[in-house]
């Protein structure tokens, strides 16, 4: 019996999970979250998919992402340099940062969920060279 009432209250809950766009990080907060960019609006061009950061941690430092090659996981993420113009955060609550300049430096912008079709229209595209992520 008790058995039973518990897998109904995980099917439920497994289904009202399932229903919203956006994940609900607050049980993950140690682990990445994830983003979608493109190299034209709206989803648009070439896309890098279910790209995974791991986000700033309360009192650390930033896990500062550069667009470049040098990893086998992400082969031809230098072509995304210079380049994104749509850019779309999976998750709620988590707060994305393009910097200007490899390494974290320069101007900035944030974007939340669920992303922005046209960076043009807050002055940002083409123009990310690295990436940051925290959580609001
Ligand atoms: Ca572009």
């Amino acid at each position: 019996m008790q058995f039973t009432i518990s897998s109904v209250i995980l099917a439920l809950a497994t289904s009202i999970v399932a229903l919203p766009a956006a994940v609900d990080i607050k049980e993950k907060r140690d682990d990445h979250t994830r983003a979608s960019f493109c190299t034209d609006a709206s989803r648009g061009g070439r896309c890098f998919n279910s790209f995974g950061l791991l986000p700033q941690q309360p009192g650390q430092g930033l896990h500062c992402w550069d667009l470049t090659d040098g990893s086998p996981t992400f082969p031809d993420l230098q072509d995304f340099q210079d380049s994104i113009s749509s850019f779309y955060p999976e998750e709620d609550g988590a707060v994305w940062t393009l910097w200007e300049n490899f390494g974290c430096g320069g101007a900035t912008a944030d974007i939340s969920f669920p992303g922005v079709d046209d960076l043009s229209t807050i002055g940002f595209n083409d123009k990310a060279s690295s990436l940051s992520v925290r959580f609001r």
